[in-house]
């Protein structure tokens, strides 16, 4: 153990020189398409949607990345930030080479090395750990399809703990309360029936800037439809300004209103009772635990006419059960999450939405066998005690309990691998102790593209390659038609650069751990697979996306039983499992904190042209959007006396700021909260486009809230205020 320092960037590293042209070896032909133009089948990786595309070059360099039209994630259209990521290949700021920390004269600095000796390095210390501790010792953060690849390398050694942020930190709420409720979580990609939808109403979904992309398509077709969409949202969203009704919530008082149309719902005898009664359990406590939340009750919680309240709640009955409570997807807020997204849950079921045409499909996924290779050994200790902590409910792990886990010289983790997450700016509250973590930890090594805040943690930096220099594991989603999609390289790796599944596998080798990857080449292993269901790799190279027939039923049949996965197998609006537990079995309503004087609700969200921090650096994509704004509402404005387009710095109440940020004065947010959007204020100078560009939401958030039944990380409790730059 010893004392790690941050590391930004030695000289070593340097890419000084490189920057001519940012955009590398894409500089445009005269007539594009007039060269030598080659097509490959790609799946985009920007962000999770996972749209299949197809990837042209023209004379071996980077010319367009399009939509593949037989794929049902984007209808052969891409999304700004996909028809963008070509430039991730080209970005003259990615990883080059393996680099380890070392001390030269007293100073730590990263040097280049091999990948021998990388992984020398990295086999060193796993052995040295578990001569010393055990080999379960080692915790591995991922997200996205090569955390696989890091999995099955640390089960075979003996690590079997794991998380993805996309689960404490994102969806985890709403896939608890969905599975109390109907025995089964959302998925991925959701599986909402907008098309069919006749009634939507999102709450704080902001889909439009939430640019998952089939799901955009189909909330425009409703919309063609004549569908009635309602929106609930502090901030006057992009489909705030598509719908019937915009309820400018109070923040974080949606529990209330949701409560509140239960109430109408049953005391107007609006909701489903055939299927209530044919599916439901627990009706009758539900119905008499709503009745003191009628709409005058929540008007003084949410600010929102009783009028109004009733109008939606008839809204949704009259086009039940097509009617979508959308069950949003970013959803750690308040950290009563798991409490809301049961309440959504349980008003779907009241609306008979669930299983039906326009509320949400049954999902299926193409039955494809994992090639034969060795089964890593089980846990020798039972390992969910470590990795979802005081959380029984949950079935996998949070990323902050291993956080927890991992945080001074007692700690039960001794060694991390970080897979192309940034989980600096993504598990917000914890950078005290990832730097208490990080100097008790022997081991941190970071596999990422670029240069993220996160590598300055590293003892060792493995630079994998963009997804348009590797194949992966195929698509296979559980969704509404089975499809399988191939993402396949369209160039050599850059630099020294390496897919995850060469670098999972190579370390197995310095592990001794070979015989658990027993190929030569991904190739192998997705052509063997693809021919147990009656294609090839051959194939799927040429058609990109296949789809497979339905075995299951989309939608539930009428008048048949069905068997939920609850504990009285039935849709549990009482959920016996909370109850349990010691958790209020029928949700509960905790009032937010209002913010001190003088101070704002922080609110965040995401933007067309950006995932996250992952594509500021982008050359395509930071043309576009160089920089967040601070939205802030003409009255405030008039108090702080700030100007639009004026710099000015964010500060929280224990006096953290922010990065500068420029004002945009807007009638479209709330007086009482301030509004920007998510992963920009990056501090890594060698993200040469990002560096000090706008602001960072994370960094300002001091009041976490973490949920009580799932552990996730509740992110929208915490204040801001603006400071001048003069002041
Ligand atoms: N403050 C705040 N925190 C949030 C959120 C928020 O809105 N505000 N949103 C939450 C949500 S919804 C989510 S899902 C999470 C997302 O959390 P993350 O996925 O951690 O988000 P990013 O900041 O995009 O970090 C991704 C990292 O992966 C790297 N990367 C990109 N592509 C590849 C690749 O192909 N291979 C490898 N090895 N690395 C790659 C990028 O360079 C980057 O360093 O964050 C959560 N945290
Ligand atoms: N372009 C783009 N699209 C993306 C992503 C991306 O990075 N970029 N990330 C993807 C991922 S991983 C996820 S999880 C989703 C996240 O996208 P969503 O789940 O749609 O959205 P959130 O980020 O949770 O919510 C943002 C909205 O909630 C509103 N809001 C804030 N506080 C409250 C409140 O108290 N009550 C209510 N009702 N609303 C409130 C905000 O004003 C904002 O409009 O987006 C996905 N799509
Ligand atoms: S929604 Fe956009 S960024 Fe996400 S996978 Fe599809 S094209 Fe790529
Ligand atoms: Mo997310």
């Amino acid at each position: 153990m010893y004392r790690r320092e941050f590391l930004k960037l030695s000289a070593l590293m340097g890419s000084a020189g490189l920057l001519p042209g940012l955009l590398g070896g894409c500089s445009a032909p005269p007539l594009p398409g007039s060269g030598e133009v080659a097509t490959r089948r790609t799946v985009c990786n920007i962000c999770f949607w996972q749209c299949a595309a197809t990837l042209y070059t023209e004379n071996g360099k980077p010319w367009k990345v399009v939509g593949n039209p037989k794929d049902p994630h984007c209808n052969g259209r891409l999304c700004t930030r996909g028809t963008g990521g070509i430039a991730s290949y080209s970005d003259p700021d990615r990883l080059r080479q393996p680099v380890i920390r070392v001390s030269r004269n007293g100073k730590q600095t990263f040097q280049p090395v091999t990948w021998e000796e990388a992984f020398d390095t990295i086999a060193g210390k796993m052995r040295a750990i578990a001569r010393e501790h055990g080999r379960d010792r080692i915790a591995l953060f991922s997200h996205g399809d090569g955390g696989k690849h890091f999995q099955r390398l640390l089960q075979a050694y003996g690590s079997h703990a794991y998380a993805h942020p996309s689960f404490a930190q994102c969806r985890g709420p709403r896939e608890t309360a969905f599975g109390l409720t109907f025995g089964e979580g959302v998925g991925s990609p959701d599986r909402t029936d907008m098309a069919n939808s006749r009634c939507i109403v999102l709450i704080g979904s902001h889909i439009g800037e939430n640019l998952h992309n089939s799901q955009v398509q189909t909330l425009m077709q409703a919309l063609d439809q004549g569908a009635t969409l309602i929106t609930v949202d502090p901030r006057f969203s992009v489909p705030a300004s598509k719908s019937r009704h915009w309820l400018p919530i109070k923040p974080g008082t949606d529990t209330a209103l949701l409560l509140a149309w239960m109430n109408v719902l049953i005391n107007e005898q609006l909701y489903d009772r055939t299927y209530v009664e044919q599916h439901c359990s627990g009706f009758d406590e539900l119905a008499r635990h709503v009745q003191p939340y009628n709409p005058e009750w929540a008007y003084l919680e949410t600010g929102l006419e009783p009028a109004l309240i009733r109008e939606t709640a008839r809204a949704m009955a009259q086009a039940a059960p097509a009617t979508l409570i959308h069950p949003g997807r970013h959803v750690t807020w308040y950290g009563d999450d798991t409490q809301r997204c049961r309440a959504i849950a349980i008003l779907n079921a009241l609306l008979g939405s669930w299983g039906r045409p326009g509320g949400f499909y049954q999902q299926e996924k193409v039955d494809l066998p994992p090639y034969p290779a060795p089964e890593p050994p089980g846990p020798e200790r039972d390992w969910k005690a470590i990795v979802q902590g005081d959380y029984p409910l949950v079935s996998t792990g949070i990323s902050n309990v291993l956080i927890d886990h991992s945080v001074g010289p007692g700690a039960f983790f001794k060694g991390w691998f970080i897979y192309a997450t940034n989980l600096i700016t993504t598990i917000p509250g914890i950078r005290s102790q990832l730097k208490q973590a990080a100097e008790s930890l022997d081991l941190i090594v970071v596999v990422d593209t670029m240069p993220a805040e996160i590598t300055g943690y590293a003892d060792v930096v493995l630079p994998e390659c963009t997804y348009l220099e590797r194949y992966d594991d195929l698509r296979n989603k559980a969704e509404r038609t089975p499809t399988l999609a191939l993402r396949s390289p369209g160039f050599s790796p850059r630099f020294e650069s390496k897919p995850a599944w060469w670098i999972a596998k190579t370390l197995a080798g310095h592990l001794d751990l070979e015989e658990y990857f027993p190929w030569q080449d991904y190739r192998e292993v997705l052509d063997w697979q693809l021919r147990q269901v009656g294609s090839s790799l051959a194939e799927m190279e040429h058609v990109g996306v296949k789809a497979f027939p339905r075995k299951t039923p989309v939608y539930f049949e009428p008048g048949k039983t069905v068997r939920f996965n609850t504990p009285s197998g039935r849709i549990e609006l009482y959920s016996q499992h909370l109850a349990g537990t010691g958790h209020d079995p029928l949700p509960k309503y905790t009032p937010p904190e209002r913010p001190p004087d003088g101070f704002f609700h922080l609110n965040y969200g995401r933007a067309a042209a950006h995932t996250f921090g992952r594509t500021i650096n982008n050359p395509l994509l930071f043309e576009l959007m160089p920089e967040n704004t601070v939205w802030v509402h003409p009255s405030a404005a008039a108090i702080l006396r700030v100007g639009n387009g004026e710099y000015v710095r964010l500060k929280n109440p224990e006096g953290t700021h922010s990065n500068r940020i420029r004002v945009r004065i807007t009638q479209r947010i709330r007086p009482d909260s301030v509004f920007l959007v998510h992963g920009f204020g990056h501090t890594d100078p060698r993200q040469r486009l990002a560096y000090g560009a706008g602001a960072d939401d994370a960094g300002l958030m001091h009041n976490i809230k973490i949920d009580p039944v799932m552990g996730g990380t509740g992110m929208r409790a915490s204040f801001v205020t603006l400071v001048r730059e003069d002041a």
